[in-house]
């Protein structure tokens, strides 16, 4: 058994409470907080904050090579990069480039995190990775001919996650999107994600090419299409994509030019947002309207999406640019909900049992220091998202990482 004391526990539970000079008490789980607890404790000195440790809920890990391969800028400039250089990057990131990519996270204090893969060729890296990982095997393919293949394929990469299944590595799927997946491919892997309880990531409507692509066919989507599989017709209309994962825990991706009428439904079937702040900036997309997402009590989380479209996967780094990007709401209380969004949120979207400091949650735990004492309690969200960049230490399932 352990026991911390900080100066600031931040429990992220219901009430968000913040707690001074309290202990928290765990082995793999968390047993007890609050003051006088039984046993040594250990001071975390002065200013220090332990809080739950961060979850980054949607990575592409085989894309870690990429430093400046891909074109950013442009949607589809950026999109026909990735075909171009796919490979070459896949080939080029081994052991020590997922290694290099986990350190970062870990030292930004993620305990956990989403991961699509696109190939399969991650698994070998990750599963053993220190910190926990929702495994999402993704489903592209909308090319009648080829979309046997394709499902066989994912088939057999699910099954094999599927057998490494165990208590940091959990099996998901990922439907693409609502442009590149075949509606028959979407069916019978939502079926495989009811039927195993399995959550659920898709991308959706990153993009103005694929507003106008999926309500009109039209568009830079047209030419693309044209040029790589000479069918030009767009296989379903948005609010249909969405109705198909009634009943299952989705998370949409992006969700940058999704509609009221879009987010209405997404709220009505409970599923949840990524918002990947510098992912949008660099393929110049714009910005998720955070302010509509909190009218439509859709919860969200904030990841970094992968190095294909990001410099870095620092996930502190990442909620302070949503802060600073996101200027139509309060810092203040925008911070308090940047740090929901990546660890309660962000639990809830991996099925993971962690993300918040309660009796019985899984003793996924960070603690570091602010820079100076902070006198009003509300406005420590804001302070440890402006000061902090690394942790001093990372705790998962209560062991020191
Ligand atoms: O989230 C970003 C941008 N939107 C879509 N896809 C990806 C992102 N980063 C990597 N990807 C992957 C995606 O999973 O790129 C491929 C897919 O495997 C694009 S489709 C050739
Ligand atoms: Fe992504």
């Amino acid at each position: 058994m352990i026991k911390l004391k900080a100066d600031y526990v931040v429990t992220m539970n219901k009430n968000y409470e913040i707690l001074l000079n309290a202990e928290v008490l765990f082995d793999k789980k968390i047993k007890e907080i609050g003051y006088n607890l039984p046993g040594k404790s250990i001071y975390l000195g002065k200013n220090s904050v332990l809080m739950p440790a961060l979850i980054n809920t949607h990575t592409h890990l085989e894309f870690s090579a990429n430093k400046t391969s891909l074109i950013y800028g442009d949607f589809i400039t950026w999109l026909e990069s990735v075909i171009d250089k796919r490979e070459e990057l896949f080939l080029s990131c081994k052991g020590d480039c997922y290694k290099k990519a986990i350190e970062e996270m870990k030292k930004s204090g993620i305990c956990a995190f989403g991961e699509i893969s696109s190939s399969g060729n991650d698994l070998k890296y990750l599963k053993h990775s220190p910190l926990k990982v929702v495994y999402f095997n993704e489903i592209i393919g909308t090319n009648p001919a080829v979309v046997d293949a394709m499902y066989q394929d994912f088939l057999n990469r699910l099954d094999e996650s599927l057998s490494l299944e165990n208590e940091n590595f959990k099996p998901a799927v990922s439907i693409h999107s609502p442009y590149s997946v075949h509606p028959i491919l979407m069916d019978k892997i939502i079926q495989i994600a009811k039927e195993k309880k399995l959550p659920i990531q898709a991308h959706f409507m990153e993009s103005p090419a694929e507003r106008s692509w999926l309500d009109k066919g039209e568009g830079p989507f047209k030419l693309f299409f044209e040029k790589h599989f000479k069918n030009a017709k767009p296989l379903i209309k948005p609010l249909e994509f969405i109705e198909k994962f009634k009943n299952t825990n989705t998370t949409f991706i992006h969700c940058v030019y999704a509609n009221e009428k879009e987010l209405e439904k997404i709220s009505e079937i409970d599923a949840k947002i990524a918002h990947c702040p510098v992912s949008n900036r660099l393929l110049n997309v714009g910005k998720l309207d955070l302010e509509k997402v909190k009218n439509y009590k859709i919860d969200y989380s904030v990841a970094t999406d992968g190095l294909s479209s990001n410099y870095s996967l620092n996930l502190f780094k990442e909620i302070r640019a949503a802060l600073l990007i996101q200027t139509d709401l309060h810092p203040k209380y925008l911070a308090k909900d940047l740090l929901k969004a990546v660890t309660v949120n962000a639990a809830k979207e991996l099925n993971l049992n962690n993300g918040s400091i309660e009796i019985g949650k899984d003793a996924d735990l960070i603690t570091f220091k602010l820079p100076e004492s902070v006198n009003n309690l509300d406005i420590i969200p804001l302070q440890i998202i402006l000061h902090t960049n690394e942790v001093n230490e990372l705790y998962i399932n209560g062991g020191k990482i």
